[in-house]
């Protein structure tokens, strides 16, 4: 699969992992637009959120858990999630993931 999230799972490229599960890992954004700009990338490859199956779905309450993990860990407190589905919604990568941004403030969504 040429996806560059598929070969950072498969290792084949680096990347600053913070996170792992079965289902799940976490890195540092190479384009941080905060001080801390991590993505969670399903282990998966599906592309966007309507393309989950439902047991794709029954994953996805881990979501919450690792953002709360990652902010004990890492002591962000408040902080943004963005996930972009599609090209006309900012999507460059077509694997889904969620951007978890803090360490500035930040304006209202435009
Ligand atoms: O966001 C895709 C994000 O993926 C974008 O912020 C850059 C980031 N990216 C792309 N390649 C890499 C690598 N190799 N390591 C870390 N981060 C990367 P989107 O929501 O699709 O626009």
């Amino acid at each position: 699969m040429d996806c560059v999230f598929c070969k950072i799972i498969r290792n084949e490229i680096p990347s600053e992992k913070v996170y792992e599960d079965e289902d799940f890992i976490v890195i540092k954004d190479i384009k941080p637009v905060a001080p801390i700009h991590l993505l969670i990338i399903y282990k998966k490859h599906v592309e966007k959120i309507h393309e989950l199956s439902e047991d794709d779905q029954r994953r996805f309450w881990k979501i919450f858990y690792i953002i709360k993990e990652l902010s004990d860990k890492l002591g962000f407190k408040e902080y943004r999630i963005v996930q972009n589905n599609g090209k006309n919604a900012g999507q460059e990568v077509p694997h889904i993931h969620f951007h978890v941004i803090s360490g500035r403030k930040f304006g209202g969504i435009g």
